[in-house]
């Protein structure tokens, strides 16, 4: 059993976590060459392919972005509202030709092989590693749902980058490496944030005014949620009954998945407030299970081998074991990997 949280250790614990935010968020400056790298691209791209649109998503908007987060990029074609008919695969061929004749890219790679067309490059000015997919329209809506959460309350966001700190210090936030996304790990937070009694955040896609929940359909999916923030205390009765501290929650994050949420019986989900099954999703087979909060059959955990499964629970148990044990002052500074064995 762990010693009970001090007022001074939880405060150390509060520190650390609003450290994590101000070491690794951008700053205004950092956050409009974000900006200026998508305008300059478009420019470019326009010079051959009029009417094309670029988009920044994930990170760069979200609210949870680093200084050397990726810029991802969505292209679209003014006019045409989907990608259906497209032959994606020869566009990002050529759009890869035409950005190889940027001087200010490096590395032009097009990657036509995954589930996700993509050209992958450098960004030399800014190191930037910059990828563009195409109507990659669902993201730009988890983007701006993500971005909502963040907006709720400040201990959100700085529960989402002490988790992504920690992720990467532990080697499991990688998904091309076979963990999990920072979306994915998102999501967790949110989720845990939604099920702490009193919740710290609702879940933005079952609050409406209208009788009935508005459909707004993308893809197939309803990807309606409430965005209306600053009228959110008049519409969810729970709005500021948690009063814990960033630290008391970080902990209780790191006790919630290793103690307390039942991973063979429940999905990570937050479109709603009520329990999920893996029974019901069919998802059984898997022990990590995230539905995407839009594509509801999409599981996050679905590439997960069973070895990256026990190394991420064990990230988090060593976690727990290691923030839930009390020091006197402040860490001096990141370890350069956490020890998780
Ligand atoms: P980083 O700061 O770049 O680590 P991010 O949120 O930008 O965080 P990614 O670059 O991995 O994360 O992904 C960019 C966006 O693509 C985020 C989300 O809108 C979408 N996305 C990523 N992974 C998935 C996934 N598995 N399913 C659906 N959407 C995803
Ligand atoms: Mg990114």
């Amino acid at each position: 059993p762990l010693p009970a949280l001090t007022p001074k250790f939880s405060n150390i614990l509060d520190q650390v976590c609003i450290q994590c935010y101000k070491d690794f968020a951008p700053n205004i400056i950092e956050d409009q060459a974000r900006e200026h790298i998508r305008q300059n691209l478009e420019s470019f791209i326009r010079q051959e392919f009029p009417g094309t649109r670029l988009n920044l998503f994930g990170s760069s908007k979200n609210g949870f972005g680093f200084k050397q987060s990726d810029l991802d990029i969505c292209m679209t074609i003014d006019g045409l509202e989907t990608s259906e008919g497209l032959d994606c695969i020869r566009i990002i061929e050529e759009l890869a030709r035409v950005l190889k004749k940027h001087s200010g890219l490096r590395n032009v790679l097009p990657i036509t092989t995954a589930k996700v067309p993509i050209v992958k490059f450098f960004h030399v000015r800014s190191s930037l590693e910059v990828d563009i997919s195409l109507y990659n329209t669902l993201a730009l809506h988890n983007t701006r749902l993500l971005s909502s959460y963040a907006a709720i309350d400040s201990r959100v966001k700085y529960l989402c980058y002490t988790m992504k700190v920690f992720t990467k210090m532990c080697d499991i936030g990688d998904a091309s490496r076979g963990s999990l996304s920072s979306y994915a790990y998102t999501l967790m937070v949110l989720y845990f944030l939604q099920q702490r009694n009193p919740p710290v955040i609702p879940a933005l896609q079952e609050i409406y005014k209208e009788p009935k929940k508005p459909e707004i359909l993308v893809d197939g999916w309803n990807v309606y949620f409430f965005d209306k923030i600053d009228e959110l205390p008049a519409c969810w009765p729970d709005y500021g009954s948690n009063t814990e501290s960033v630290g008391e929650l970080w902990l209780g994050l790191l006790r919630f998945y290793t103690e307390e949420f039942d991973f063979k019986e429940h999905v990570i989900c937050i479109r709603r407030k009520n329990l999920l099954t893996t029974f019901k999703k069919q998802w059984t087979s898997k022990y990590i299970v995230i539905e995407d909060p839009f594509d509801l059959n999409h599981n996050l955990g679905a590439g997960l081998s069973r070895k990256m499964t026990n190394f991420i629970m064990k990230a988090f148990i060593n976690g727990r074991r290691v923030f839930g044990t009390p020091i006197k002052g402040f860490p001096k500074e990141y370890p350069s990997k956490m020890e998780y064995f």
